[in-house]
């Protein structure tokens, strides 16, 4: 019996799954289909929280942000509880009116005029990288290439200082994990990594950024704010964290998905123009943020379930954009299936503030291959990389056949 037994309400079925556990987490795809047909609403025990995985009611609690909470942690702990992981996020881990001043103070450093200058530069290492991979013919497009453009591209945009720049990875790879429970997980990916969260930490100092970068960028725009100085920092943090483990991982599901879907490969050949497409279905099809919680601030009903107040709810991001009650052929990659609607980039007010940062790396890469590869062949099993958020892959040898 759950706490929600008020008149017409049916209660949340009790599911005794661990979507946190590694037998869970090395393929969660095959564990949502349960998840989405056990309730639109669904209560698990093990964590004594709701969980949501059909995409309408995914995207109804995104929608509603006063109702289903950011402020309290979009992880497992309930900030208003426990201590946070970190100092909280002032873009992620906020609500409205705070997250509406600095979304917008960000929004102007992340303009589509930053973007348009950053193409053409991008396009160019893009079609660098991808030329020396296709040459080799035989390589792994998890540590050769997703982990590479990234990186290539990304910090030199922020203005990052040049030393200790690998601690990115490390340190988004713990921050993701700590979204989920204190498991062995987390417990893993922390040890031995405190050099990852000092190097942050200096790094996102206005001393140590580079002028020109977005980093700097965010000092200037809290200053012309009059918001507090300490705030910048940690907005360019967010910038450090999200930034990378993420394009890292779309881009390798893409190619995953391009090597997976070989007809779906002729077709980008065929027309290069799908490139945009082809990056955001690969979005949909293999998510790489798998969830993220919410915290209700009153009792609420979804789908003919209460949900009382100071609930944590893990809306499943990945499961929804695989629900079959919203998309056809749910389960496969299609490049021709209209571009966007999912929520891998998340919905409403705390939508992915990088995503056209992210389509542009992803977009670029798939252009490139289109245009200097012949085919993509998956040369052996993807590695998995466990982490209780990210759907991540350590190592994907693919060979390719020059265009
Ligand atoms: C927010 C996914 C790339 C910065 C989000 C959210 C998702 C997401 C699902 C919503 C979180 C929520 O609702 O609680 C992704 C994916 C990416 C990606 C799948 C790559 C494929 C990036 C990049 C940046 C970035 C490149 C930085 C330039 C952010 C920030 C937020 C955010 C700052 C918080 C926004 C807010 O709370 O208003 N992202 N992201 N992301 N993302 Fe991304
Ligand atoms: C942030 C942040 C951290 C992790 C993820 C994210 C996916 C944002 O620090 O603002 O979005």
């Amino acid at each position: 019996m759950t706490d929600n037994s008020s008149a017409q309400s049916t209660p949340a079925v009790a599911l005794d799954i661990d979507p946190f556990e590694e037998a869970f987490l090395a393929d969660p795809f095959a564990h949502h289909e349960g998840i989405r047909d056990a309730g639109a609403v669904v209560w698990l025990d093990k964590y004594q929280v709701y969980a949501m995985a059909r995409f309408d009611e995914v995207q109804s609690a995104l929608r509603d942000h006063e109702t289903f909470c950011s402020g309290r942690g979009v992880g497992l702990a309930d900030f208003s509880k426990e201590e946070p992981f970190r100092q909280p996020s002032l873009l992620l881990e906020t609500d409205p009116p705070l997250h509406s001043q600095t979304r917008k103070l960000m929004s102007k450093v992340v303009s589509l005029k930053a973007l348009k200058e950053l193409r053409p530069v991008w396009q160019e290492e893009a079609k660098l990288l991808v030329a020396s991979l296709v040459e080799r013919g035989s390589f792994d497009a998890a540590t050769d290439l997703a982990e590479v453009f990234p990186m290539q591209v990304f910090p030199d945009t922020i203005g990052l200082m040049d030393e200790g720049r690998e601690n990115l990875i490390d340190y988004a790879t713990m921050v993701f994990n700590a979204f989920g429970p204190r498991n062995e997980i987390l417990a893993r990916s922390m040890e031995g990594k405190q050099a990852a969260i000092d190097w942050v930490e200096k790094a996102c100092k206005r001393e140590n950024l580079k002028p020109g970068g977005w980093g700097l960028a965010v000092y200037e725009a809290v200053e012309e704010a009059g918001l507090p100085l300490d705030y910048a920092p940690r907005l360019v943090r967010s910038f450090l964290t999200a930034g990378v483990d993420t394009t890292v991982n779309g881009i390798g599901h893409l190619m995953l998905a391009l090597g997976k879907y070989p007809k779906e490969f002729t077709k980008l050949r065929a027309d290069p123009k799908l490139a945009p497409r082809a990056f955001e279905e690969s979005l949909r099809w293999d998510s790489t943020v798998q969830t993220f919680f919410r915290t209700t601030t009153r009792e609420v009903e979804v789908s003919g379930t209460t949900i009382p107040e100071g609930a944590k709810v893990l809306l499943f991001l990945a499961a929804a954009n695989r629900d079959p009650r919203k998309w056809n052929d749910a389960e496969n990659f299609r490049i021709e299936r209209p571009a966007g609607g999912h929520v891998g980039f998340g919905f409403g007010i705390h939508q992915c503030l990088g995503q056209m940062v992210a389509r542009l790396e992803g977009e670029l890469i798939a252009a490139e291959f289109a245009q200097q590869a012949k085919s993509i062949r998956l040369a052996g099993e993807p590695v998995r990389r466990i982490n209780n958020t990210l759907w991540a892959i350590a190592s994907l040898p693919v060979e390719i056949e020059a265009a």
